[in-house]
């Protein structure tokens, strides 16, 4: 029988059996009582359907790997994020080119960059990673390598986005600042029962960004990496800051020097607001997990969340941030 499961139904049936006797029934309860802190999925902004899913994957078993890629392609296939996968936003062009990423317990990693009409990048970074001598792929050769590998070709532009991208066009103002309101790209950490961690990063990048543009999100060592001895770290929020320090590189390194995952992830921060002096235009933000799987954030702007899942509980965490409002 799975773990939790086991622990759940022991302390149910001893509990019964005590009845008589409430001091014993307290103290057997006590001692069963499941209070390790695997498994457990968290995930940038408030995206608790996708760590629900890969949690509830986890607490059955699933590996840290699996439960991942799983988790995050809930909001691929999310309509009403216009951030990430199918119904993203597009570039100026109108071309919606996706980025995504993916990292194993065993350091491996698989990477798409700019890729065009398949929903599900992050299925295709996991490709990479198994199927190729290589890391990345990216544009036509991408597209190419996913069709090979069975992926169906979609039109990504729903009406909506099309709808918002033409309204856009009217103005054409390009400003390469995110709105701190509206970010949506969904970075995952996942610890498996035996303990190991994967990660995975998906997105359309910034609305309207240049043609070309690549982010953060598909570049390993950025909006994602993990060591399975130390943690690991995911980001969201404005590309090229996050590009410009290797944040989640820099937090598992800053964690494995000793600091916990909630003052590596302020760090990183700190270290972004020294190297932009803009940094009040965007929005940046990191969730780290150790391998005692606690798990930290922390962010530029007031009103970043992440969502956690573990032990049957599902939560939205306000991060704390360097602007207070
Ligand atoms: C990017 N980091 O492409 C992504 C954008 C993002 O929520 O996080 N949006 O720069």
């Amino acid at each position: 029988m799975q773990r939790r499961k086991f622990i759940e139904r022991s302390a149910i049936s001893l509990a019964g059996i005590s009845l008589g006797s409430g001091l014993i029934s307290t103290n057997l309860f006590a001692m069963t009582k499941n209070t390790s802190t695997k498994p457990v999925a968290v995930a940038t902004w408030n995206f608790q359907n996708a760590t629900k899913l890969a949690g509830a994957m986890l607490e059955d078993g699933a590996s840290a790997l699996d439960a991942v890629e799983k988790g995050v392609m809930v909001e691929e296939s999310n309509l009403k994020n216009t951030t990430v996968g199918d119904g993203g936003a597009p570039d100026r062009d109108g071309n919606v080119t996706l980025d995504a990423c993916i990292m194993s317990p065993d350091g491996n990693a698989g990477s798409v960059v700019y890729l065009k009409e398949i929903a599900h990048p992050v299925s295709v970074a996991r490709k990479v990673m198994e199927e190729t001598p290589h890391v990345m792929l990216a544009g036509e050769g991408a597209l190419q390598f996913a069709i090979q590998q069975g992926f169906k070709r979609k039109n990504l532009l729903t009406e909506e986005s099309e709808k918002a991208w033409k309204e856009w066009l009217e103005h054409k103002q390009y400003k390469p600042i995110i709105n701190i309101e509206n970010h949506d790209t969904i970075g995952m950490l996942c610890m498996d029962e035996n303990g190991d961690i994967a990660g995975a990063c998906t997105t359309s990048g910034l609305s309207y960004k240049m043609n070309g543009r690549v982010g953060d999100s598909p570049i390993i060592g950025a909006g994602l990496f993990l060591d399975n001895e130390i943690g690991g770290a995911v980001g969201t929020g404005m590309g090229e800051a996050i590009m410009k320090s290797v944040g989640s590189f820099l937090i598992v390194e800053l964690m494995r020097q000793g600091k916990n995952p909630q003052e590596a992830c302020k760090e990183a921060v700190l270290r972004t607001i020294k190297q932009n002096a803009n940094f009040r235009d965007f929005q940046v933000a990191y969730v780290a997990m150790n391998k005692k799987g606690e798990i930290g954030s922390y962010c530029i702007h007031k009103g970043f969340s992440y969502a956690k899942f573990h032990n049957g509980e599902s939560t939205n965490n306000p991060s704390d941030s360097y602007l207070k409002d």
